[in-house]
């Protein structure tokens, strides 16, 4: 089924706004990185934030989310809750891990946000056994999945594909395809001219490619994908494609160590995602320039207001050393 590509102002704003909240709290939380009080390595995701709040922004409140480590902006889009998840960057115990997890291991299942870790593709098996629960249980909910592109180099991504394949999950795989796994660009990791998507058609699940860049590309993609596996269809593979802007792990630029080069980072920064989307929406009247303004500074209050709340916050007490952890 095809679906319908109308879509009304206001959501066209609400998508970008949800953007425009993951870049600021991400600008901010780059910016006090430095102090060292937050004591996680950090995966920003700014330049790839409408991928995640596309696909979020098309499912249903029932639908889940699982996510890698480069977490923030899926947490976010989907509902996830602001001051508890800093309070996680900080440590604390009223971080949505109780402190023990850092930005890597963020959840909060009352946003349906089911989890993140840091090994790549470990949450991969575990969004398909959602989806087979669901499907086990009749239930119409879909298991979505946020992967690199690097969690297609593992076995994990073959053998999950494959069962979700086999057992018509409903899974929504969103790979989002930032060109590098850590400094190793794909050329030199898969052979040239493979579409990652056109994998998961071998594997019997179907798929497309999109532009990640563009919040309503995604969006409508996300539409269809979502129908195809509520119809029954099984599983579906989403790639969209991006760039991250800042280091792999950390708040810094660096383009200057020559895994890459300048011009490329240039080039995809014309791309930015919440300029591209706040350009087109000004140029139709939708929005003014202010409201930009205004909206930056609303969002980077709410996020002051969360970091002094992650530290105002206690750390974890240290009776709670060996609870919720498995080796003790
Ligand atoms: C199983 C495993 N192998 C290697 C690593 C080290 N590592 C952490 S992130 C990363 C790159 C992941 O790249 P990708 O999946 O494309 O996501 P991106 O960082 O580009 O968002 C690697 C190799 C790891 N955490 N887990
Ligand atoms: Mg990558």
């Amino acid at each position: 089924m095809t679906v319908s590509k109308n879509i009304t102002p206001e959501l066209q704003k609400l998508l970008l706004l949800k953007m425009l909240r993951i870049r600021v709290i991400e600008e901010e939380l780059a910016r006090l990185y430095s102090e060292q009080e937050m004591r996680c390595p950090v995966h920003f995701c700014i330049g790839q934030e409408a991928t995640a709040v596309a696909i979020c922004s098309a499912l249903s409140s029932n639908d889940t989310v699982m996510s890698n480590h480069r977490s923030h902006g899926h947490y976010l889009a989907q509902g996830g809750d602001l001051k508890r998840m800093v309070a996680e960057l900080y440590g604390k115990a009223t971080g949505c891990a109780s402190g023990k997890g850092g930005s890597m291991h963020v959840l909060d299942l009352s946003a349906s946000f089911m989890g993140s870790t840091s090994i790549v593709a470990g949450t991969i098996p575990v969004g398909v056994g959602i989806g087979f629960y669901n499907k086990l249980q009749n239930k119409k909910s879909i298991s979505v999945v946020f992967l690199g592109d690097a969690a297609t180099e593992e076995g994990l991504f073959y053998e999950s594909l494959n069962f979700a394949a086999l057992h018509k999950l409903p899974v929504l795989f969103i790979c989002e395809n930032n060109l590098y796994s850590v400094y190793s660009p794909l050329s030199v990791r898969q052979p040239q001219n493979r579409k990652i998507y056109e994998l998961a058609n071998a594997m019997g699940a179907k798929s497309s490619r999109v532009d990640g860049n563009d919040v309503e590309e995604v969006y409508f993609a996300a539409l269809e994908a979502v129908d195809a596996i509520r119809a029954g269809h099984g599983p579906y593979l989403l790639e969209t494609m991006t760039y991250r802007w800042l280091e792999h792990c950390g708040p810094n630029f660096d383009n200057n160590i020559g895994y890459r080069d300048e011009k490329e980072f240039l080039e995809w920064k014309k791309k930015d995602p919440v300029k591209k989307m706040s350009a087109k929406l000004i140029e139709n009247n939708i929005i003014s320039k202010e409201f930009m303004e205004i909206e930056r500074n609303r969002i980077l209050e709410e996020t002051q207001e969360a970091v002094k709340f992650a530290k105002e916050s206690p750390f974890p007490d240290k009776s709670e050393l060996t609870t919720n952890v498995y080796a003790k």
